[in-house]
């Protein structure tokens, strides 16, 4: 068996589910943020079958969409403003999906 983690933008996260659930495969949604953007994403914790997994990868990745963002990156001025900062946009990016794939060592319901 194996765990899989799949951030997923919050733009998708519905999309994601709905066809998971549809295809009998059992999710836990965990809100998450990333490091970088720091803003907020979804992170799906799936534990499948080692046989199902390419098919889970497919139904995240037909449901997650590369987006375009704008980030504010900070940058010093020259030596006359020594100390001040200005920030100018930087555009990256995100999704469709990152994807884990772990090996479940023992997996229980109790
Ligand atoms: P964030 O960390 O907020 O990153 C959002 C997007 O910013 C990334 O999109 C990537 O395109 C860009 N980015 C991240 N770090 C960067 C850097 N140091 N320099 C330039 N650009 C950078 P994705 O790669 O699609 O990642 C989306 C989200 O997935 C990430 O949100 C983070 O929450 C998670 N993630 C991605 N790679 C990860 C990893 N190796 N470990 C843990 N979480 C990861």
């Amino acid at each position: 068996m194996k765990l899989m983690f799949a951030i997923i933008n919050n733009d998708d996260s519905h999309a994601v589910q709905s066809a998971l659930t549809k295809n009998g495969i059992q999710t836990t949604k965990l809100a998450s943020s990333g490091g970088f953007l720091m803003a907020g994403n979804t992170t799906f914790m799936i534990c499948a079958e080692d046989e199902r997994v390419d098919e889970i990868l497919e139904i995240i990745k037909a449901h997650s969409h590369k987006r375009q963002q704008f980030v504010p990156n900070s940058a010093s001025l020259s030596s006359s403003t020594a100390g001040a900062y200005t920030s100018y946009p930087v555009e990256v990016t995100v999704g469709g999906a990152t994807v884990f794939v772990t090996n479940i060592e023992r997996f229980e319901k109790v």
